[in-house]
């Protein structure tokens, strides 16, 4: 099964895939992305409209979110002696897991962290990434012309000092709690599950941001336990690269090429009727539709034919200039309706 991730250096959403993916040893491919749009590699080449980085292929099937490629490289890749095992047993693990990565990844973790992003940083990015980032938050172009930017160095500085207190709190948490009682990990493993994963990736990439953290009110002096915990990650990590090959670069067309010629795919699903969304929505398989993230970047919406929905996933086909590909989006966070009379006929 053929592996290709896109993403770009230092995005923390993708470090947690490539960590994921570095820890279980699962090779794969990657094709870099601009940090900002446009990304035809993605849009031209695939069909695929949704601007949130990063996306992985495994075979044609395309999964959009951290959430959703997480669940189908478990699915995909069982604990085996080549590839070990992540999430943890017994069920209590994963339900820990699970939560985790609702309040990080899902919750409000990630975006505190985000707002500690020294201000002189965000604005070395310059105007275009400002604007950029103005069409993620939702803002219509016509009043991103009208210097409309709800992410600037202002605003990162307004947040601030609410966002150091919910940091604080949760690197609290984790000092007084998992790791106050003992142990490497948060859950006493002998190595790093899927847990330590879920809880560290945002504070391990805000930390590593220089003075992003007050040395006088997140750091190591505080809470030897959690940046005890980041380094032993960090060396983890760092051994675990050196045992596995270097993921090939690929450029876009090779990228969508090696995707739509994979020949592997995931079985086919059903449209439910009986499903609520079907339901209200009146969705049929074979339909053209439109899918969406209801948080950030909802005005990039995917159009294609309805191949399938199921209690975690809504699946449609989009068509590229390389070809066609499933694209996969979980329920919690996206949204599905019919197109609209100008939606793409496949
Ligand atoms: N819920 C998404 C969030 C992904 C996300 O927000 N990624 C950031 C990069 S770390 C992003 O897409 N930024 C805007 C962009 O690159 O276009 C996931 O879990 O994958």
């Amino acid at each position: 099964m053929s592996i290709v991730l896109y993403h770009y250096k230092r995005s923390p959403y993708s470090t947690r895939i490539i960590w994921y993916l570095a820890l279980r040893q699962i090779p794969y491919s990657q094709c870099l992305q601009p940090t900002i749009l446009p990304r035809p590699d993605l849009k031209e080449k695939l069909g695929i409209s949704y601007r949130r980085i990063p996306i992985l292929a495994i075979g044609w099937d395309v999964y959009l979110d951290t959430r959703l490629i997480i669940k189908k490289l478990e699915e995909h890749y069982p604990s085996s002696n080549s590839y070990p095992p992540l999430s943890g047993t017994p069920d209590e693990h994963r339900g820990i897991e699970a939560l985790l990565s609702l309040a990080v990844a899902g919750g409000d973790i990630f975006r505190s962290c985000a707002m500690l992003m020294p201000p002189q940083i965000l604005e070395a990015q310059g105007q275009q990434f400002l604007r950029d980032r103005a069409d993620l938050a939702g803002v219509k172009q016509s009043d991103i012309d009208k210097g409309f930017l709800p992410l600037s160095p202002e605003v990162l500085k307004a947040m601030r000092p609410q966002a150091l207190i919910e940091v604080r709190q949760y690197v609290h948490m984790l000092e007084t709690t998992f790791l106050g009682a003992g142990g490497n990990w948060l859950l006493k493993t002998t190595r790093p599950s899927l847990a330590d994963l879920e809880a560290i990736w945002p504070i391990h990439w805000i930390s590593t941001i220089p003075g992003a953290l007050p040395p006088d009110f997140i750091s190591k002096e505080q809470f030897p336990l959690v940046f005890g915990w980041l380094e032993r990650f960090q060396q983890t990590i760092e051994s675990q690269t050196q045992t596995v090959r270097t993921p090939p670069a690929l450029n876009g067309d090779e990228a969508a090429d090696m995707i739509v010629k994979a020949g592997f795919g995931e079985h086919e699903l059903r449209v439910d009727p009986a499903d609520p969304v079907v339901a209200a929505e009146g969705l049929k398989a074979g339909m053209d539709v439109e899918m969406w993230p209801t948080d950030w970047g909802s005005l990039h919406k995917d159009r294609g034919k309805l191949m399938g929905i199921d209690d975690t996933q809504f699946v449609i086909e989009t068509r590229g200039t390389s070809g066609s590909v499933r694209v996969h989006a979980p329920r919690h966070g996206f949204k599905i309706a019919k197109a609209g009379d100008d939606g793409v006929k496949l």
